[in-house]
């Protein structure tokens, strides 16, 4: 059994003008596959090589668990973004954000501040916590909540500089800007249910 690149929920070019083409060609087309590439290369004979890949990055470190987190989070990340995205979440969501953060728009402003304030490269994240609250969270390089079984991530953005150089070179607000165009409040719904 290897890991296979999971197929983009929506055609290369259906995110723009917000993430172009070309990113996408980038960073799903090279980086995403480069890390199953890279994976695939270091379980192959070893004890992880039949573990599905949850299971890779809850039991393992260094390279190999940079390569499987990297992967989950990127599948997550696509699935965080829609063409028919953006808007406010609505529903048991929508209250759940107001309760932790006051309204929609303050948890915006919170979660562009973490994001923009992430540094170096790493990923935000709204979660549900163990008592079924919901946070921001950032994390570093490759590390991703689903090593923590009481956290449940709801959506994501990405903020290495490969995710967005092509399009706003090093303006990583105005990236965040656009994330919000494409937020997949559905997705973040359905992970919340
Ligand atoms: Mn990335």
């Amino acid at each position: 059994m290897s890991i296979e690149l999971p197929a983009l929920p929506y055609a290369r070019d259906a995110l723009a003008p917000h993430i172009s083409e070309e990113t996408i060609d980038y960073h799903y087309g090279k980086h995403h596959n480069a890390y199953v590439t890279n994976l695939n290369g270091m379980i192959a004979g070893t004890e992880h090589a039949e573990k599905s890949l949850e299971d890779i990055v809850k039991s393992t470190s260094g390279g190999m668990f940079n390569n499987a987190a990297q992967i989950w989070n990127h599948t997550f990340y696509w699935h965080s973004l829609s063409p028919t995205g953006g808007g406010k979440p609505s529903g048991e969501l929508a209250a759940a954000i107001d309760e932790a953060f006051g309204s929609f728009e303050e948890f915006q402003s919170k979660f562009t501040a973490s994001a923009g304030g992430n540094f170096g490269s790493g990923w935000t994240w709204l979660v549900k916590n163990s008592a079924g609250k919901l946070e921001i969270l950032n994390t570093s390089n490759a590390d991703t909540p689903i090593t923590d079984e009481s956290i449940t991530p709801l959506l994501t953005v990405d903020v290495w500089e490969h995710a967005y150089y092509v399009d706003y070179r090093n303006a990583r607000p105005e990236y965040l800007k656009n994330f919000w165009e494409l937020a997949n409040w559905e997705f973040a719904a359905s992970n919340y249910a």
